[in-house]
């Protein structure tokens, strides 16, 4: 059985393999990049039952692709391969400020997806469905997919919905269909800058107001901490103060803790710490997904006191 099942698109990622300006830059490392699977491969790595559905291009990227993500462990068997359609590509520029980003996904195997791919999907007895707001920018049978998601019977599972919004994908689409896929997932994630743009607040309170009941909302507000309401309670942690390599895929590795923890019946506490556990381990690598650390070192964290944090 699977405990998270993770649908969304990924990519074959360059980051430069030299310092300098992208157009002078000779030498690329490829790896893999992609918000849905690097959550099921930080899931993977944590020891859950993760899958990742998506499709690729019957090409060298999406073989690669694919494959990366099943060494981490990962169920790749839902992976449609497209034989009409290319391998997404994304190019990333590596620093800890912030990373620029150049997709090459327009017309991808991924952005074909649509609604049909949810009859397909096998979720009896998976836990919780993850997805994140960048589908819903590739096209619109991608969207269309997101709202047949939604309609999905949940007899087991909760939906779990990151907003990542990624301004490149939305110049010519209306981001307001964020606000309602949030409406209609059980669990939310949000920078508090994202926030601000889909709700005009990055205020967890209000925005908690916003939603409907009942939900679990989660709002990160960046190296401070994040925010956990559910209920009627309310719980701000701080992050762990690292220095930051390069932060893309530290809000999917922060999902994934803090989605283990849920489905390990963690304390509210230990939920949003698990999460900034795993997202530290992405910030101090130049790739979207770190690797594990020892299982001793997670236990002594999660339980160390305040003062550590
Ligand atoms: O969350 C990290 C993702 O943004 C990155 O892996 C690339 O999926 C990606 C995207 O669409 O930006």
């Amino acid at each position: 059985d699977t405990d998270v099942l993770c649908l969304g698109e990924s990519m074959a990622l360059f980051v430069p393999g030299e310092p300098g300006p992208v157009d002078e830059v000779r030498t690329w490392i490829r790896t893999v990049g992609g918000a849905e699977s690097n959550v099921a491969c930080n899931l993977a790595m944590l020891g859950l039952r993760s899958a990742w559905v998506s499709a690729v291009g019957a090409d060298a990227f999406g073989r690669a692709v694919v494959t990366a993500v099943a060494a981490k462990g990962v169920d790749v068997s839902g992976v449609l391969v497209d034989p009409a359609r290319p391998t997404g590509l994304y190019v990333k520029e590596s620093s800890a400020s912030g990373s620029p980003v150049r997709y090459y996904r327009c017309g991808s195997a991924a952005s074909g997806l649509g609604p049909s791919v949810v009859a397909g999907l096998r979720l009896d007895g998976v836990r919780i469905v993850h997805v994140s707001g960048i589908n819903a920018a590739l096209s619109d049978s991608c969207l269309a997919l997101m709202w047949a998601l939604t309609e999905a019977p949940r007899s087991t599972h909760r939906l779990s919905f990151d907003l990542n919004w990624r301004p490149k994908l939305w110049s010519d689409r209306d981001p307001s269909v964020l606000r309602e896929l949030a409406n209609a997932a059980d669990i939310v994630f949000a920078g508090d800058d994202e926030a601000e743009l889909v709700w005009g607040t990055g205020e967890p309170a209000a925005i908690r107001k916003i939603l409907p009941d009942p939900r679990t909302l989660v709002v990160k507000h960046g190296e401070r901490g994040a925010t956990l309401i559910e209920g009627d309670s309310t719980l701000f942690a701080p992050a762990l103060r690292v220095d930051v390599v390069e932060p893309v895929g530290a809000g999917d590795a922060f999902a994934a803790g803090f989605l283990a923890a849920t489905l390990a019946g963690e304390s509210l506490l230990r939920r949003l710490r698990s999460g900034h556990l795993q997202a530290a381990v992405a910030l101090r690598t130049h790739d979207d997904v770190g690797t594990p650390l020892p299982a001793t070192l997670v236990r002594s964290l999660l339980d160390a006191d305040d003062e550590t944090w």
